[in-house]
């Protein structure tokens, strides 16, 4: 191989099935035979990212943590498989700026706010559609689509595994030009 590491960022709804495509996709690189790592955004705040609630303000600093995180792993010779909600445009700007240009691959993972309320996995869709969750993107917090993403994937349009299986096809064509 010897390509410099990418980190793909993976943005979209809660529920739309950023964490599986992440996972998934980490699988099929380390069958590969290459470094990798996770940074689930859900994950992540359970640590790195345990002071950090989900105001404007607070989800500004998660993502520019991550992103500083997804920097030393690919300056590390790790790629990088990001996935969190990142709903504004502007921070995943800034995690584009953070990591490199050259480097930072926006997934937007699709998958409509309909489809993902009747999935609610979690049930926090009905709690914030109750009120007993503030700020929760798609029902009381916004989010900003993608302009330009390099990839978008719908886990409602594709078989179980189809969107790691794109991602994964996408960095090997974009490793061959
Ligand atoms: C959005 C929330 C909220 C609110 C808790 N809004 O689907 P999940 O449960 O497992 O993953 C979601 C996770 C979002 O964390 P991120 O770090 O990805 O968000 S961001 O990038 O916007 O900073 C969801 C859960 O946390 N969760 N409360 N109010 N998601």
């Amino acid at each position: 191989f010897g390509h410099p590491p990418v980190s793909f960022w993976l943005t979209g709804l809660s529920g739309a099935g950023k964490s599986t495509i992440a996972f998934e996709l980490e699988q099929r690189l380390r069958a590969d035979g290459r470094p990798c790592t996770v940074l689930d955004g859900d994950n992540l705040r359970y640590g790195l990212n345990c002071d950090l609630g989900f105001s404007e303000d607070d989800r500004r600093e998660n993502i520019r943590r991550t992103g500083e995180v997804a920097r030393l792993m690919n300056d590390a010779g790790l790629i990088v498989i990001a996935s969190l909600i990142s709903p504004y445009r502007k921070d995943r700007a800034t995690a584009q700026r953070i990591i490199g240009e050259d480097r930072f691959i926006e997934v937007h993972v699709s998958t409509p706010l309909e489809v993902c309320v009747a999935r609610d996995p979690k049930g926090l869709y009905k709690k914030a559609r109750q009120g007993e969750i503030r700020h929760f993107t798609g029902v009381t917090s916004p989010y900003e689509p993608p302009l330009a993403p390099s990839v978008v994937v719908d886990t409602s349009q594709l078989a179980h595994g189809g969107a790691a299986a794109e991602l994964h096809a996408y960095l090997i064509e974009r490793e061959r030009c």
